[in-house]
């Protein structure tokens, strides 16, 4: 019996420590797992956060691209005028009470009307026959022309004769009366709620023609515009390449030929795609051999007759790009393309940099053409709406 209960209690031992190593083993387990739950969530915690620094990395990337993207699409503004368009005269430009000026420097033209002063001094003079006559002078050199410089000096005459005028005074007074004629020409290119409206582009070669056509065409389509060209100087290879150029600058379709061919059959092609397209505007270039005025007459009006097939009122622009450093002679030029064609505006190109300026303001006097635009530089953004007072301040080198 005793043998019995003996083996009884060992059993109950035996099973109570087997019970105890299977409580110890489950709370182990126990432990186990939860320290893997730990683990997980401190990896998941982890996770997230790397996951959370990635995404505000990328945030930043996409926001420096973005305003990378900006910087470039965004147009740099062209040069203000005034540091870009050499003044009537030098010396004009440069103030009398200038302490800067040496001695050494010549002394100019105001500087001989006015005396050498002391610096600060405000050089007062009297406005009469001799001083108007070397003002005029001065204005037919920046190629104004004779009678545009005498209608601008008589204007400034006019009310102040024999009164004294200071340096500041003659400037402001003759750039007042240089905006004044420029004034009823100031103009943009006029749009017409007609599509594709037709843009004729005419002038001498190397005027500026196919560089103010991709300038036009950048802005027309950063206006939302849907723009197409047509190169229409078949006449060389390199010029349809330069348009090219140009259109992936713009992001424009260039539409082709094959050099020599015949630019009335490219319009024509050009205007059935600008159609097809639904487009706003079409900007054909043209050649500009002027050696030859009856055939490049007869090329533009063969132009001009092919397009009208399709939209009677075509062109709706011709415009005439002229080259402002060929002074005097862009007058001709004028004279020329409204025999050969129906001009209707012009841009005047290299106003950056020219001492002949002035002759915007004679064109502006005899022909009244609207002036659309000018072009400052040969970058894509170089070109300009016109304003007619920056302008002449610019001309005559004042500080407003
Ligand atoms: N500085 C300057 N150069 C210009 C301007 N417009 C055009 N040009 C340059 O004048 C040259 C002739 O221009 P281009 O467009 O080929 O004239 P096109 O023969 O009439 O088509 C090129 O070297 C142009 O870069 C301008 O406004 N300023
Ligand atoms: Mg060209």
């Amino acid at each position: 019996m005793a043998e019995v209960a003996r083996q009884a209690e060992e059993q109950r031992r035996a099973a109570q420590a087997a019970q105890k190593e299977i409580t110890a083993r489950q709370q182990e387990e126990v432990r186990k797992s939860q320290e893997q739950a730990r683990r997980e969530a401190a990896a998941e915690e982890k996770q997230r956060a790397a996951e959370a620094e990635a995404a505000a990395e990328q945030k930043q990337r996409e926001a420096e691209a973005a305003k990378d993207a900006a910087a470039q699409a965004a147009p740099t503004p062209p040069e203000p005028l005034k540091t870009t368009l050499t003044p009537v005269a030098p010396d004009l430009a440069s103030d009398l009470s200038d302490a800067a000026s040496t001695p050494a420097d010549k002394p100019g033209l105001l500087g001989r009307l006015m005396g050498r002063a002391a610096p600060k001094t405000v050089v007062r003079r009297v406005l009469d026959d001799d001083m108007l006559e070397q003002l005029e002078e001065l204005l037919i050199a920046a190629d104004m022309g004779v009678d545009t410089a005498l209608r601008v000096t008589a204007n400034m005459a006019e009310g102040r004769f024999g009164k004294k005028l200071s340096v500041a005074e003659i400037k402001a007074l003759m750039a007042d009366e240089i905006a004044r004629i420029m004034d009823p020409v100031a103009r943009p290119l006029p749009l017409y709620p007609k599509t594709p409206q037709v843009v004729l582009v005419v002038g001498v070669n190397g005027s500026g023609k196919t560089t103010t056509i991709g300038k036009l065409a950048s802005q027309f389509k950063a206006a939302g515009k849907s723009v197409v060209i047509a190169a229409g100087d078949t006449f060389r290879a390199a010029a349809v390449e330069q348009l090219q150029v140009w259109g992936e600058r713009a992001g424009v379709p260039v539409l082709t030929a094959a050099q020599g061919s015949d630019p009335a059959s490219l319009a024509f092609d050009a205007m059935t795609q600008a159609e097809a397209e639904g487009a706003d505007l079409l900007l054909i270039d043209t050649a500009g051999r002027l050696q030859n005025r009856s055939d490049l007459m007869e090329e533009l009006a063969k132009i001009v007759r092919v397009i009208r097939k399709k939209d009677e009122s075509a062109p709706h622009n011709t415009l005439l790009v002229l080259d402002a450093t060929t002074g005097q002679n862009a007058l001709n030029q004028v004279k020329v393309f409204q025999d050969i064609s129906d001009v209707s505006g012009l841009v005047m190109t290299k106003l950056d940099g020219t001492a002949k300026g002035g002759v915007l303001v004679a064109l502006a006097d005899k022909f009244g053409l609207p002036i659309h635009a000018i072009g400052v530089g040969e970058q894509i953004d170089d070109l300009s709406p016109f304003d007619p007072q920056e302008f002449a301040d610019a001309l005559v080198g004042y500080e407003r």
